[in-house]
């Protein structure tokens, strides 16, 4: 009988082949869930946060983190809530399923808030990078966080701009219902009567989020003659909004927050958008020292997914680097494990220095108010 000849494997090879399978095994999922609209009128800006989820997540891939000493591979469970608050809600509860080990988002308030409860009953730490109303870290939960400014730091700020800056003495308010809208334009009277106390709210008017048509509160604020107009709202019913605006020749400067504050703007209200007419800010926002870095940043983004970003995208990128720095520093991606160590953290982010205070809002963030000029974003200036 012949025997084949078989080939061995020398025993230094098989106990490295062990060993390689061993490392294998031993490789952690680390799962982080996204939540942002991304159907509906503010889909560009859902998935501008979910492309900077996407961003970071390949960028650690790529880079190899080890956490634990244990080599991790992190997954995206990208969900969209269509920023609709119940859709928020059974977004949460999908990846609470999932067993994410934490969640970036919501990009709104409205969905932001109520899903913060589905989180902290679960344990999971979240970072909103978008979602500005004060109320989402005042609830006493201590899984909720957020890296941009909020509501009061934002619609103050513009309320002080519009009388201090632009002059104004007349200022109409519109809102449209949300939780965001709603309180940033609280904020902004707050802010705009808080230092000239002649200023005079001429009309305060209501809309919604799905609204087109805003002829009928236009016109009975034209009768009023403003020298500003503050929307509290997104920049899918802004845009529309100067559209008519200009329709009826109303001329008043037109200012609102962040949600009105993107690249897109200048698209949907057309050649509606006199230069200089709108004021606006986003809830962050880097000093001359940072610039580089962030232009460097939105140049790679354009590269890979062939789009600008919108607003928020650098944001959500650091959102998931200081999550993952808080389970590096704690060696585990556990929630229980590497909550104490977020609402410590420090890390040095494109968006600036991310830290946060006992509620989980950032210490000492900025804002950088904006103009636009021939259809492009135009800086006013960084402040705090
Ligand atoms: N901060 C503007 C858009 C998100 C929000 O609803 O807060």
């Amino acid at each position: 009988m012949q025997f084949k000849t078989i080939k061995m494997i020398p025993l230094a090879g098989a106990i490295a082949f062990a060993f390689a399978g061993t490392v294998s095994a031993q490789e952690q999922i680390v799962k982080i869930g996204h939540v942002g609209p991304i159907s509906g009128a503010i889909a560009h800006l859902g998935k501008d946060n979910e492309n900077g989820a996407k961003m970071a997540i390949d960028d650690l891939n790529a880079k190899g983190v080890m956490i634990g000493g244990k080599k991790v591979k992190f997954e995206l469970l990208a969900e969209d809530d269509a920023a609709d608050p119940k859709q928020g809600t059974a977004a949460a509860q999908k990846l609470v399923d999932a067993k994410v080990n934490g969640v970036i988002g919501h990009l709104n308030s409205g969905t932001t808030i109520p899903a913060s409860k589905i989180y902290y009953d679960a344990g999971i730490p979240q970072i909103s990078p978008s979602a500005t109303n004060p109320k989402y870290t005042l609830q006493g939960f201590n899984t909720a966080f957020r890296v941009c400014a909020n509501d009061g730091q934002l619609g103050g700020t513009l309320g002080r701009y519009a009388v201090q800056v632009s002059k104004a003495t007349k200022v109409a308010v519109i809102d449209d219902a949300t939780a965001y809208g709603q309180g940033v334009a609280t904020e902004f009277t707050k802010g705009a009567k808080s230092k000239l106390a002649s200023v005079n709210i001429v009309a305060t008017e209501h809309t919604t989020d799905k609204a087109t048509d805003f002829n009928a509160i236009l016109t009975k604020i034209k009768g009023t003659n403003p020298d500003v107009i503050f929307f509290g709202g997104m920049d899918a019913v802004a845009g529309p909004m100067l559209r008519q605006m200009k329709a009826l020749g109303i001329k008043a400067k037109f200012m609102g927050g962040d949600g009105i504050c993107t690249e897109a703007l200048a698209t949907l209200a057309g050649d509606a958008m006199a230069d200089g007419q709108v004021v606006c800010a986003e809830a962050g926002g880097v000093e001359e020292s940072g610039k580089k870095a962030m232009e460097d940043w939105k140049a790679a983004y354009k590269k890979k997914f062939g789009i600008d970003v919108q607003i928020y995208a650098p944001y959500v990128y650091d959102a998931v680097m200081t999550m993952v720095e808080a389970m590096k520093k704690a060696g585990s991606a556990e929630p229980a494990k590497y909550l104490p160590f977020l609402a410590k953290v420090k890390y040095k982010g494109i968006t600036g220095n991310i830290e946060f205070d006992k509620n989980g809002d950032m210490k000492d963030g900025t804002m950088t108010l904006y103009t636009y000029k021939g259809g492009k974003r135009e800086l006013i200036m960084v402040t705090h």
